[in-house]
């Protein structure tokens, strides 16, 4: 079957701008725990940081206080605030990241304590709902996107206007350590079938990296079908056919030295069967 002729480029897509739409209510299975304390308002509960992260931990023990340690190591805390949506994970995840919400502060971290694994797509969208800053950044809490690339989507998408950012391990400079071929094979596979079937006109549909404009993310979240793994190839494709402005840049993707992938046999289904809907659809 051939490409579809579809146009998509990934930096002449038709800017929109930013449309705000009032924010929901959290869901009624998420809890938000979120220390008093005396210092400046910044963050959340002020709404004052310019950028959420969110970071989605499931037995992320070990990794997350390493996370956070980065964050404070090469980011302003004042103009970013981190929501941890947290899954009830057996390994003692919760706790550790109350502790560090109590060292770092309430107006750095949230805590989003929900009541069991409900899957990635739907943690972003639980955090979405208490963004009250203009631009939010997905990412994940195992140590493979270091947070040293923020600055560089900060500073992309500040110099060209676009509405997304997109960390890419396949062009500008990009890359991957640690995996082993098998891995190499599905991440190529998957890309490559994605953009042999869609044309989306980026190079790393399935990286999870990205800096939105919280209303573009907002706007595009309704529309999502998908739950696991294709999820984020989804809010992609949907992105770009909604005519807003797509950036890459390039990441160095370091595989997970602690912890293990949720990644399986029943997400490359849920990939398959996702890329065959988008096609169909989109
Ligand atoms: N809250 C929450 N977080 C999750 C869930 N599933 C995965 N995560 C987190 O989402 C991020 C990505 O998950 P990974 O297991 O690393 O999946 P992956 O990056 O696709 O797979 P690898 O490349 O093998 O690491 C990590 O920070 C996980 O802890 C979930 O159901 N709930
Ligand atoms: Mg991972």
């Amino acid at each position: 079957m051939p490409p579809r002729s579809k146009s998509r480029s990934r930096s002449t897509s038709r800017s929109r701008g930013a449309r705000s739409k009032s924010p929901a209510k959290a869901t009624k299975k998420a809890s938000v725990t979120s220390t008093k304390k005396s210092k400046p308002k910044v963050g959340l509960g002020s709404g004052k940081a310019e950028y959420t992260i969110i970071l989605p931990v499931y037995n992320e023990r070990e990794n997350l206080p390493i996370m956070i340690h980065l964050f404070s190591q090469y980011l302003s805390l004042t103009d970013y605030h981190v929501i941890i949506v947290e899954d009830n994970s057996p390994d003692g995840t919760r706790e550790v990241a109350k502790q560090l919400q109590n060292s770092y502060g309430a107006d750095f971290i949230t805590v989003l304590e929900r009541e069991g694994k409900l899957g990635l797509g739907s943690a972003y969208l639980s955090a979405l709902h208490l963004v009250k800053s203009p631009f939010v950044i997905l990412m994940d809490a195992d140590l493979s996107h270091h947070p040293k690339f923020i600055p560089k989507f900060v500073s992309k998408m500040s110099e060209s206007g676009c509405d997304v950012v997109t960390g890419t391990r396949y062009r500008d400079g990009g890359g991957v350590a640690g995996w082993d071929t098998r891995r190499k094979v599905m991440s190529k596979g998957a890309n490559f079938l994605a953009d042999f079937l869609l044309s989306p006109g980026v190079s790393d549909l399935t990286g999870s990296f990205r800096l939105y404009k919280t209303p573009v993310l907002r706007e595009i979240f309704p529309l999502i079908v998908s739950k696991g793994y294709v999820f984020q190839m989804e809010v992609m494709v949907r992105i770009i056919d909604a005519g807003y402005k797509v950036e890459e840049v390039g990441i160095s993707f370091v595989d997970r030295i602690y912890g293990e992938s949720k990644l399986g046999a029943g997400e490359v289904i849920g990939y398959l069967k996702g890329l065959l809907n988008l096609f169909l659809t989109t």
